[in-house]
């Protein structure tokens, strides 16, 4: 489904006196704000395949009609979202939910959408049909080299997808690990783990990112074998300059300070890649920026100066994608919502007074470190957010105008009722 350029102008059309009115109270208070916004403009969050259609957990699963049913309509919803909001142009390809068939035929229709492909992510948590050996006990881990040898060959074929649509990351999340003590041999296990991923290293395409996540736990309780940031950056260590690690927000252990982590990742220059979600509990999968906003910009103020310390360009340097899907909400009103909040918390740290920060540091001053970082979250950037999509030919309200036109109808009208994307 297309939205028209003339329904954007409308919508924003009927909104301007408003939203300037709004701009300007916030330009008297925030300085450069042209500069902030052709960062805003610039920056782009990629849109998981899988989080498309309404996710489930394993007690049941409420699908919103008119979910795409193929990879092509995956990439209508995103082209969608893109039209709305300006911030979505790429697409983060699951395999084997989403193999790409005629691979021609989808990257031109995802350029003609003005979508790109980010990171490719493999899957050898689950066993598909017509597999040979199962993953139950694990796939790089696993104590028989025949089982690593597919997963191994499975990741290949993963790149070579990416490689026909003009992917450059490849993403290993591994479920690998233990639920029992004593089922595993930790320290054969992580050996295991890592001559599979240097075979998959050494068939990396010269301009490719392989990304390793960690994951604290689930769906192993007692080990997971790439379970934390450690974990992941002594394997991307050992591989070499091509690997890195990604980071997750729900996969941590409970109150994991993950700002720190990730500037100590830049500092490395292993940090690669980015999951946006949110959680209170553990990998929750909520709407990024609906628990723990503040922790969401405290991220960001670490990302960008630990960027701009390493001279590192915002939008390309690292991947950033949202990786969630939840039960109750409209997909793709949940999508919206989650690159509204990324861009509200990489505005209000953008907005962060680094010298006078510098400075606090220097002479520990504690309250004024903290007077300095509250008073850039607290600053109300929404509107600056806006202007960024009025600029760039989006929506004002992109929510608003999603429910305005009735959209979620007209996908059930003309997908059905019963429809149900692949994934989780
Ligand atoms: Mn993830």
């Amino acid at each position: 489904m297309e939205i028209s350029p003339s329904a954007i102008h409308d919508h924003n059309d009927k909104l301007l006196s408003t939203h300037k009115r709004k701009l300007e109270q916030t330009a008297a208070t925030i300085p450069a704000t042209n500069d902030l916004i052709q960062k805003l403009i610039d920056f782009q969050v990629a849109i998981p395949s899988w989080a498309l259609g309404t996710g489930g957990t394993r007690f049941g699963r409420f699908p919103a009609g008119g979910e795409p049913r193929n990879l092509e309509e995956k990439i209508d919803d995103i082209a969608l979202l893109n039209s709305l909001n300006k911030s979505s142009g790429a697409i983060s390809l699951h395999i084997p939910w989403d193999i790409p068939e005629n691979p021609k035929h989808i990257k031109a229709l995802a350029t003609q959408c003005g979508i790109r492909f980010d990171a490719m992510n493999s899957n050898t948590f689950q066993d598909q049909k017509d597999q040979k050996l199962s993953y139950k006990f694990g796939s790089l881990q696993h104590v028989d080299k025949a089982v690593r040898d597919q997963a191994i060959e499975h990741n290949l074929q993963v790149i070579s997808h990416g490689e026909n649509l003009g992917s450059k990351s490849l993403t290993i999340w591994l479920s690998d690990g233990s639920c029992f003590p004593g089922q595993l041999n930790f320290r054969k296990a992580f050996q295991n783990t890592l001559e599979s991923l240097e075979q998959i290293y050494a068939k990396l395409p010269s301009d490719w990112k392989l990304f390793i996540e960690y994951k604290a736990f689930e769906p192993n309780f007692y080990s997971m074998t790439v379970g934390d940031w450690g974990q992941s950056l002594l394997y991307a260590n050992k591989l070499g300059p091509k690997a890195f690690t990604l980071v997750d927000l729900g996969h941590h252990l409970p109150n994991a300070n993950i700002e720190q982590i990730v500037s100590l990742l830049l500092m490395e220059e292993k940090l690669g890649g980015f999951h946006f979600n949110d959680s209170k509990y553990g990998d929750d999968d909520l709407t990024v920026g609906s628990i723990r906003p503040y922790q969401l910009f405290l991220i960001f103020n670490e990302l960008i100066e630990g960027m701009d310390s390493r001279g590192m360009n915002h939008t390309s340097d690292l991947g950033w994608m949202i990786d969630a899907s939840h039960n109750v909400k409209d997909p793709l009103e949940d999508l919206l919502q989650s690159v509204e909040a990324i861009q509200i918390a990489y505005a209000q740290a953008l907005l962060v007074d680094r010298s006078a920060l510098e400075h606090a540091q220097s002479i520990n001053d504690v309250t004024q470190a903290q007077e300095i970082l509250q008073d850039a979250f607290r600053s109300d950037v929404r509107p600056l957010v806006a202007e960024a999509r009025l600029k760039a030919h989006g929506a004002l309200q992109p929510l608003a105008l999603f429910r305005e036109l009735n959209i979620r109808s007209e996908l059930i009208k003309s997908r059905g009722v019963k429809t149900i994307a692949t994934g989780l």
